[in-house]
């Protein structure tokens, strides 16, 4: 069954999402999620000018030998948008080959290992009544387990703070990011006290996470992770940037909080040393980011050999065809851990529909063939790409800080 046709939509219903639609005979359609939050259109280009040329005319069964033709025959391998356009197609071969076995997807890999995928979601607040609120909302909605964050005093802003949705905390800000100020002493002091409230207010009946978004040196990680170690994390997310992998040797020899790292991570060769050194517990490289099911795969089966579990990021930037490619996979893998959840804000959804479900805190990826998702490509048109982009960090002197 050949490729006839690839095209790739970049679109911005609310935030940008890049969309790779493969087209093979028969009319069989394949989706894929090229989505790389700020350089959208880099990766739109990558997929446009260099891939989409080659893929006409391939066999759209033939999903190993495309991801290897693309990877090796590049020569410049990896990094994110090289390992964001492998993603879509491999995704959206899988799609097709789902529709035409007749399968969900999740059938191809193996089978449910789970009856449900157990997801985290998001609580946030800028002030610590505030997150109150908002957590028991989603303990009312029936999340397991819920990630926390709250206004940092005396921050101008703080990550992870949703405006007032509760569902979009980045924020979308034109030709120019805007600009946060981080300050790790304050952050430091405030964290421990931000889940001893929570667990003060209720309990220990759900898990309790938290993102650090690599802010930390490494021993300022252990400090946190030993000062949260009371209120029995289920992990502390990116303590430090993760281009140092034996950093986190130091962090693993003071604390016994888990530790979960790998949403920038875009290959196997970004989490090796993490996963074979057993220095964190969960990795969290995600299907749209780290070259597809393909690849995806390959990364949770050597971190099983190891102990160590899934935990793939699932932030609203990943377009819901990315979503469901990760149920699908954390439904058949045996060492799944969580997933993240965040949702996709309207009018995402005249763009998307999808299959995937969410009850009880747990989600399944729904049974139609293929990944279960579909895309209105006329309605995408209607919402043309803008530029948007992450903010960036300075501490108090001006100098730069990772975000
Ligand atoms: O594009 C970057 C976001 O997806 C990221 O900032 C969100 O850290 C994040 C998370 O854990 O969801
Ligand atoms: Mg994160």
């Amino acid at each position: 069954m050949k490729i006839v046709d690839a095209r790739v939509i970049v679109s911005s219903p609310g935030r940008n999402y890049v969309t790779l639609v493969i087209e093979a005979e028969d009319g069989v359609i394949g989706l894929g999620d090229a989505t790389l939050n700020g350089r959208e259109l880099a990766v739109a280009s990558y997929l446009r000018d260099h891939v989409c040329p080659l893929l006409v005319g391939r066999d759209a069964r033939r999903i190993e030998d495309t991801w290897q033709y693309l990877y090796r025959g590049a020569y410049w391998r990896r990094g994110p948008v090289t390992m964001t356009a492998i993603a879509a197609v491999d995704v959206a071969l899988w799609d097709i080959k789902g529709k035409i076995a007749g399968l969900p997807v999740y059938e191809l890999l193996g089978g449910a290992a789970r009856d449900g995928v157990m997801v985290y979601c998001h609580a946030s607040g800028s002030t610590l009544d505030d997150l109150s609120a908002d957590f028991q909302g989603r303990m009312d909605q029936g999340y397991l387990a819920i990630r926390a964050q709250a206004a940092i005093p005396g921050l101008m802003k703080t990550y992870g703070i949703a405006p007032t949705d509760g569902q979009i905390y980045e924020p979308a800000s034109g030709n120019v990011p805007q600009q946060d100020t981080w300050e790790t002493s304050t952050y430091l002091d405030f964290a421990p006290q931000v889940m001893a409230h929570l667990r003060r207010e209720f309990g220990y009946v759900v898990h309790l996470l938290h993102d650090v978004h690599h802010r930390l040196t490494p021993i300022e990680a252990a400090r946190l992770g030993g000062a949260l170690e009371p209120y029995r994390m289920f992990w502390i997310e990116d303590p430090t940037p993760a281009e140092d992998q034996s950093a986190f040797r130091l962090i693993r020899q003071h604390t016994t909080t888990p530790i979960a790292v790998g949403e920038v991570f875009n290959s196997i060769w970004d989490c090796q040393q993490l996963i074979t050194e057993r220095l964190i517990d969960y990795i969290r490289t995600s299907v749209s980011h780290t070259g597809g099911i393909t690849h995806l795969r390959r990364v949770f089966a050597l971190a099983d050999l190891y102990g160590v579990r899934s935990g793939s990021h699932g932030a609203g930037d990943l377009s819901p065809i990315a979503m469901a490619a990760a149920l699908h996979v954390d439904l058949s893998i045996p060492n799944f851990g969580i997933q993240e959840y965040m949702g996709h804000r309207d009018p995402a959804g005249e763009l998307f529909s999808s299959s995937y479900a969410f009850r009880d805190g747990y989600m399944h990826p729904g049974n139609q063939p293929g990944l279960g998702v579909s895309f209105d490509e006329e309605a995408a048109a209607k919402f043309p790409y803008e530029p948007k982009y992450l903010p960036v960090n300075r501490r108090r002197d001006g100098s730069m800080h990772d975000w």
